[in-house]
């Protein structure tokens, strides 16, 4: 790839490290709290991780005396959707590695977990990582979203790490990875594999946290490219005055974009997904949110405005998710004979047939885009594949159509003129902000202590990230304690929580309070581009959502 400036430059950021972590490595010491629970099922989960249930959490401390650093052979994956800062926590990782023993290995699986399981490493060296130094994307390894799931993938994992030799194997990933590095972890205990397991938590959806976790990496970055975008929307719809603009994000479950971007940039509706759940709305009731603003305005002789859209909404309108269930089913029983169908006329009408009659009314109210996107493939993980399905498309037409019938009853005088966009693929790749910089960086350091104090079914935790790196603290959060089991495929499965959008959180609150007033006013701010050079006010500033969730 080519060089830019930004990018020579950026490669010489020196990321900072939470001060008990800065010093000299092999004196670092961990400290050990009492034994932890999971979030649910106890008791289904001990069994499940008879090796590794409720590990203490542990912090890292400064030490007064030397450790042995033993040379070691270390693997890392990077596993999902990219997020910024990836590749500063294999730096993190690889500076940590090579300072506590220059003579130790770093591997690269290249492709994600498929990599691990096909054996496809790749030496890091430092030659090579320092043209990855505080960029974006996963390019130096690439990622992938292939699950190792079965005993034979256990089995393959495990044949892999002891050919290699691995100390350590490494998952950079969100709640589904990480899920299969406390899988892991356990099977390589259970199997007598020297090798240990630390997760990393990544995802830009930022629903992969909890009172340790206190954010994934890449939420930062992603939400303040996508409201330097929205922000920019913004002041073009008050100079034009003629659009509405629908902008779905990014977030397969959680609202969290959405509701940090609406936080930044005030648009004049934000639906949130959790919120329609909580209040049973139907998709109609969704529309008139919507349609209330557009008619309050143009009352005013607005007509424009902005509407934020989570790309997860579809799964939270309680009868849309009461379909998806249903369909998620049939595709999965009659796989062979809805795969051998060609048209989507032909897919949509196999489906019609097989559904009960509520979630045949349910299916046939959508437009037929939107009917044909659902029976799209789903992930590997069995998830709707909501990025594929284009909501905000759908919503305009079905404000369009609300608007039209109340110009027909004299109701609504105003203008409508929608335009659509989906921001995803532009946030994740972005340079990370210094906040991502340092907050990988640090995570990629911790995860090497981790390995180095013996521990495994881990993840990377740093905390007190709303304040200045000086006092961020470093440890380890045993993954146990975020897994409840869930129904997955048919039957219960151990799975890390989702964290959703809490009602009741500060973040949700604040956006509460004011949207009423950027429902009717035109209230945008225009937060521009993220700045890596200048002040700290500027350059070194966490998300709202942490701010107002740790203040
Ligand atoms: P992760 O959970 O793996 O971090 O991915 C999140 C995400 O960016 C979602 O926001 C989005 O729905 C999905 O990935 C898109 O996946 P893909 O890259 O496979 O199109």
């Amino acid at each position: 790839m080519h060089v830019s400036d930004l990018q020579r430059i950026r490669y010489t950021y020196s990321p900072k490290l939470p001060p008990a972590i800065a010093g000299k490595i092999t004196t670092i010491d961990v400290q050990k709290g009492g034994p932890t629970e999971s979030v649910a099922d106890q008791d289904a989960l001990k069994e499940v991780f008879a090796h590794s249930y409720g590990q203490p959490i542990v912090e890292l401390i400064e030490g007064a005396t030397e450790h042995e650093a033993p040379k070691r052979v270390i693997g890392a994956i990077l596993s999902g959707g990219q997020a910024p800062g990836g590749h500063n926590v294999i730096a993190g990782l690889f500076d940590a590695l090579k300072a506590a023993n220059p003579a130790s290995t770093l591997l690269g699986f290249r492709g994600g977990p498929s990599g691990l399981l096909e054996n496809r490493a790749m030496e890091i060296t430092s030659k090579l990582i320092d043209t990855y130094r505080n960029t974006g994307g996963f390019d130096i390894i690439g990622s992938g979203r292939t699950k190792i799931e079965s005993a034979e993938d256990f089995a393959q994992a495990a044949k892999v790490c002891r050919e290699l030799q691995l100390d350590g194997l490494i998952v950079i990933g969100g709640d589904d990875s990480n899920t299969n590095a406390a899988l892991l972890a356990e099977y390589f205990r259970s199997e007598g594999v020297a090798t240990k397991v630390i997760g990393v938590p990544k995802t830009i959806d930022g629903d992969l946290r909890n009172e340790y976790i206190e954010a994934s990496f890449g939420f930062d970055t992603a939400t303040k490219t996508y409201s330097e975008l929205i922000g920019n929307i913004g002041r073009d719809a008050a100079s034009a005055r003629k659009y509405w603009h629908f902008i779905r994000l990014m977030g397969r479950s959680a609202s969290h974009i959405a509701l940090e971007c609406a936080l930044q940039t005030h648009p004049n509706v934000c639906i949130v997904s959790e919120e329609v759940e909580a209040k049973s709305w139907t998709l109609h009731d969704v529309v008139e949110q919507i349609c209330d603003s557009v008619r309050a305005r143009a009352a005013k002789g607005m007509n424009f405005g902005i509407v934020l859209v989570p790309e997860g909404l579809i799964e939270f309108i309680p009868e849309i998710k009461k379909l998806i269930t249903s369909l998620n089913d049939l595709l999965a029983h009659e796989a062979d004979a809805f795969g051998r169908l060609e048209s989507d006329g032909d897919r949509v009408s196999f489906v019609s047939q097989r559904l009960s009659d509520d979630l045949k009314a349910t299916f046939s109210s959508l437009p037929a885009g939107i009917q044909s996107q659902l029976l799209d493939d789903r992930d590997p993980h069995g998830n709707v594949q909501v990025s594929r399905i284009e909501t905000e498309k759908m919503l305009i037409e079905m404000v369009e159509a609300q608007l039209k019938q109340d110009a027909g009853t004299g109701v609504y005088k105003g203008k409508f003129s929608g335009l659509a966009h989906f921001f995803g693929y532009e946030g994740r790749c972005a340079f990370p902000s210094n906040f991502d910089a340092d907050y990988c960086y640090s995570l990629g350091y911790t995860a090497f202590l981790l390995l180095a104090s013996d521990l495994t079914g881990y993840i990377a935790s740093i905390r007190n990230i709303s304040r200045p790196a000086g006092e961020w603290k470093a440890g380890g959060i045993p993954l146990t304690m975020l897994m409840n089991m869930e129904q997955r495929h048919g039957s219960r499965k151990p799975v890390i929580r989702k964290a959703l959008v809490e009602l009741d959180g500060a973040p949700f609150r604040e956006f509460a309070s004011k949207r009423d007033s950027w429902k009717v006013e035109t209230s945008f701010s225009s937060p521009g581009a993220i700045q890596y050079f200048g002040p700290p006010e500027v350059c070194d500033q966490p998300t709202l959502t942490l701010k107002l969730e740790r203040s």
